[in-house]
C-alpha cells in the first residue's frame, strides 16, 4: 500500500505489485526473485512487510543458490499493520492476533543464510547500504523499523464506504482532486474536478461526455 502511494513510477513494467489493494502477504520476495530472473541486468527491490517477509522468508536461500542478487527492505513494525490500522481506527483499537511480539533478528536471519544485512539507524545509513549492493550487484537485507502506533498507511478508504468517507491523517490539509477516466469504445477522457465534486457525479458526467461525443 504505501509503494502504490509513495512509489513514483516512471518506466513500465518496473512496479510489480500482487494488484488488488496489496491482496497477497508473502508475494514480494519470490516476486522479486523471479523479476531477477527476467532482467538480470537491473537492480531488483523488494519492498515488504515483516509479516509478509515472514510468509515466504524461505525463499532467501535461492538468491545464493542461483545467483539472484535482489535486495530486500522489510518495513519492520513487528505487526500485520494493515489488519492493526482497521482495529484501531474502526473497532475501538480492539488490537487481535497482530502483534509480533517477538520477532526473529532478521540480521540473523540473513546471516543464516549467507546474505548481507543491515538495520540503518538513518537515512544516510540506508542510501549509502542499498547504492553499494547495488553497485555491486550484491544481495542485501535491510531491516527498517516503524512505529506501529504512528506510521498508519493513509489516506484510506474503510471498506464498504464511499470516496468522500476517505481517513486521512491528522492535520492533512484536504486539497484533492478527482481525476476521472471513462472509457466507452474509443472514446477516452480525462476530467479533473475539485473535492467539491463527488467523484461519482463526475463519472456520470465523464461517461455522458463521451456519448455525447459519439453520437
Ligand atoms: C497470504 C495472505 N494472508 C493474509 C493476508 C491478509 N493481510 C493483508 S495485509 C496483512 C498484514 C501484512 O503485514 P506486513 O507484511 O507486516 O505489512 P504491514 O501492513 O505491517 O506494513 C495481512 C495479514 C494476505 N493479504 N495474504
Ligand atoms: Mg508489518
Amino acid at each position: 500500500m504505501w509503494c502504490e502511494l509513495h512509489w513514483d513510477v516512471y518506466v513500465p513494467g518496473t512496479f510489480i505489485t500482487s494488484a488488488g489493494l496489496g491482496t497477497m502477504g508473502g508475494f514480494g520476495l519470490p516476486a522479486a526473485l523471479g523479476a531477477k530472473i527476467a532482467r538480470p541486468d537491473v537492480p531488483v527491490l523488494d519492498i515488504d512487510g515483516d509479516g509478509s517477509f515472514q510468509m515466504t522468508m524461505q525463499n532467501l536461500a535461492l538468491i545464493r543458490e542461483y545467483d539472484l542478487p535482489v535486495i530486500v527492505t522489510i518495513f519492520d513494525n513487528s505487526t500485520l499493520m494493515l489488519v492493526r490500522h482497521w482495529q484501531v481506527m474502526l473497532y475501538n483499537r480492539r488490537i487481535i492476533a497482530v502483534d509480533f511480539n517477538v520477532n526473529p533478528d532478521f540480521m540473523k536471519i540473513a546471516e543464516a543464510y549467507g546474505i548481507e544485512g543491515v538495520r540503518p539507524s538513518n537515512y544516510d545509513e540506508l542510501r549509502s547500504a542499498v547504492a553499494r549492493a547495488v553497485r555491486n550487484n550484491e544481495a542485501l537485507i535491510v531491516d527498517v523499523t516503524i512505529d506501529r502506533e504512528r506510521d498508519f498507511v493513509l489516506p484510506f478508504v474503510p471498506s464498504g464506504k464511499w470516496l468522500e468517507e476517505v481517513i486521512f491523517p491528522e492535520g492533512f490539509k484536504v486539497d484533492l482532486r478527482y481525476r476521472v477516466r471513462a472509457m466507452e469504445g474509443d472514446f477516452s477522457i480525462e476530467i479533473i474536478m475539485s473535492n467539491e465534486v463527488n467523484p461519482f457525479d463526475a463519472v456520470v458526467r465523464a461517461m455522458n461526455v463521451i456519448r455525447r461525443g459519439a453520437r
